[in-house]
Formats: C-alpha cells, structure tokens, sequence
C-alpha cells in the first residue's frame, strides 16, 4: 500500500522533485558568494520563497523566524541555511495547526463516514476520490461512492470507471438528474449496506458560482435527512499547479462552505508545491491529502514534517 509503505518516501521524492529542484536552484542563488546569513541573504530569501508560491504572508513570518535566529546566533553560516529553513517552516506548521491525521487506515469518527468533495471544475475531485477509495477500501473499509456530479455525462462515466477499476460499489442515476437525489440514495443506502465511508463527487462548474454553491448548500441539506451529522468531512480540492490561484479558491470556498479539508493535487509536474506550505500555515483548515500522480496509489496522507524535509533535502 503506497500511503505506509516505505515507497512513500521514494514516491514523495519523486512527487516533488519539481519543485524541490526549483526552490533547491532559488536558494543556492540566495546565498551564492556569501558565507553568513546577512541582511543581504535574508532578503535573496525572501524573494526566493515568495517566488516558489510559499504566499507573501507566511514568507514574511519564515524570515522574521530565521532574522530572530540570526540575532541569537550572530554567525549563521550559509551552509546551514537549510537546515534552519527546513526546522522554522516545520516549527510555523506545526504551532499554527491541528495535528496531522492519521493515515487512512485508522478508525473513522462515525459510520458511515460521509465525505463531500468539492472544488472547481478540473482540479482533480474525480481523481481523488478514486484514489481515496483504493486506499480506504486496501485499509478494510467498506465504500461507496456516490455520483452527484450529473451535469456531464462524462463526469457520471468517469467515476464509473474509477469504481469498477478499484472494486467499489457506487450509486449513480443519469446525466442531468438532481444530484441532491443521488446523494440521498447513496447515503441511504450507505445504512442499508454497512458501508463504511461514503465519498460524494460534486460538479465543479454548473451554469455560474451561485448556482453551485446553492446546489452544494442543497445535496448537503438532503443528505441531513438521512445522516444528521452528515457530510462529516467536507473536503476541498486544490489543484497546486495554479500557485497562488488555489489560494484564491480556497479563500472563497470556505467563505461559502463548511470545508473542514484540503487536498491539494498535481505537485507531481509542477514546481508550485511551495503552495503546500503557504496554505498549511494561512489557512485553519488542515491539509489532509495530497495529489503526487494520476494513478491510484498517487495520493498520501499530508505529513508537514516530511513534506517539508522534502523539499529542503
Ligand atoms: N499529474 C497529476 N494529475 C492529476 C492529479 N490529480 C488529478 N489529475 C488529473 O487532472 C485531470 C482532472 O482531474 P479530474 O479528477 O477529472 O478533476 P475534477 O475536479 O473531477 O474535474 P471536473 O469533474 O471537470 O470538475 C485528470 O486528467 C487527472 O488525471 C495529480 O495528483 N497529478
Ligand atoms: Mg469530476
């Protein structure tokens, strides 16, 4: 199983190597022909994080961590600079949030345990679910999925796909039927099965932004009538590769939603994953998964001290 296995280092490695080239290039022209950490490098520093998508905001924070260290120490020397990078970005991430989850194979809060995913038209919602079910079903859940993204009839065929290519049950009507009603079909079901987890697709584009939020608001609503406390996790996908635009979705989203879950996808092909550490610390909502491929095993459990060890490796 590729999310606790020790291919998940190599998969991580592999992942954000992108990225990781990128920021390891920026960070070496930061400190190039200088030995100490002066003014001059902190301000190379800057503009290298802020130019790899870590965000403004939290940039601002990592220096001002690295500038108090740097009055501490006197003499920081340049070779240790990542070092120093890699433990302030982790000791950021870790004081402004939650803890990490747990992998996917622990106990869920509830059963069934109903997820909603949500997120703009092409971030990779589909993808992730599939991925989500291989693993959850690996971990010895029960799932099924559910198809509420009717708008196309693609998207109904796509999830298709995905639950016959891992072995999971879904529950889907045609394209253009109300997706508030297969989502109460799926969650009733869910009861009469013994399900486990239930992982609801949305559509990420309907006629205008309105109308998605109210049609969100609506399968929501109806899936309360089955499961009171349901959806219990309501899970946003990010796709990375668009840098500071997931921060705009995010931002939006969780003004109109209860998101209680990020998911951020597509860091393989990318050098943007800076994003993933940006979002962790600007936003109180946990990052819970990301997205390093196209195939099932392509998503992990998002651990900041490894994410961040890395990406400064
Ligand atoms: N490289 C890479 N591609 C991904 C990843 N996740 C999704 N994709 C690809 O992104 C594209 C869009 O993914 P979908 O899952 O269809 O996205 P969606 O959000 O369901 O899109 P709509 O249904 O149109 O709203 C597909 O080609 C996926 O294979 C990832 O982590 N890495
Ligand atoms: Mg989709």
């Amino acid at each position: 199983m590729g999310l606790f296995s020790s291919d998940k280092k190599n998969n991580l490695d592999k992942g954000l190597e992108k990225t990781r080239e990128t920021v390891f290039k920026k960070l070496s022209r930061a400190v190039v022909g200088k030995s100490r950490v002066d003014d001059e490098v902190l301000d190379n520093l800057e503009e290298a994080l802020i130019s790899s998508d870590v965000g403004v905001d939290t940039t601002l924070k990592v220096i001002e961590r690295i500038e108090a260290r740097v009055s501490r120490d006197k003499y920081l020397n340049t070779n240790e600079l990542n070092n120093i990078l890699r433990e302030e970005i982790i000791e950021l991430l870790t004081e402004n949030n939650q803890s990490d989850i747990s992998g996917l194979g622990s106990d869920l809060p509830s059963k069934p345990y109903v997820i909603m995913v949500v997120g703009v038209n092409g971030v990779g919602k589909t993808t992730t679910i599939g991925k989500l079910a291989y693993h959850f079903k690996n971990s010895g859940k029960k799932v099924l999925l559910g198809a509420a993204d009717t708008f196309r009839a693609a998207a109904v065929d796509q999830i298709n796909i995905w639950a016959e290519r891992v072995g999971v049950e879904i529950i889907s009507q045609q394209m253009g039927s109300d997706p508030a009603s297969v989502a109460y079909d799926t969650v009733s079901s869910a009861l009469s099965k013994d399900t486990d987890v239930v992982i609801i697709d949305t559509a990420g584009r309907l006629h205008n932004k309105a109308n998605l939020m109210n049609e969100l608001a609506k399968i929501k609503r109806v899936m309360k009538k089955v499961i009171p406390d349901a959806p219990h996790e309501i899970l946003l996908i990010l796709d990375g590769s668009t840098g500071q635009n997931a921060f705009e979705q995010a931002r939006q989203f969780t003004a109109a939603t209860e998101v209680n879950a990020l998911a951020l996808t597509k860091l393989d092909g990318t050098a943007k994953g800076g994003v993933v550490i940006g979002i962790s610390d600007q936003f109180r909502i946990p990052v819970k998964y990301i997205g390093i491929g196209e195939k099932m095993e392509d998503l992990q459990v998002f651990d900041r001290k490894v994410f961040v060890e890395t990406l400064f490796s």
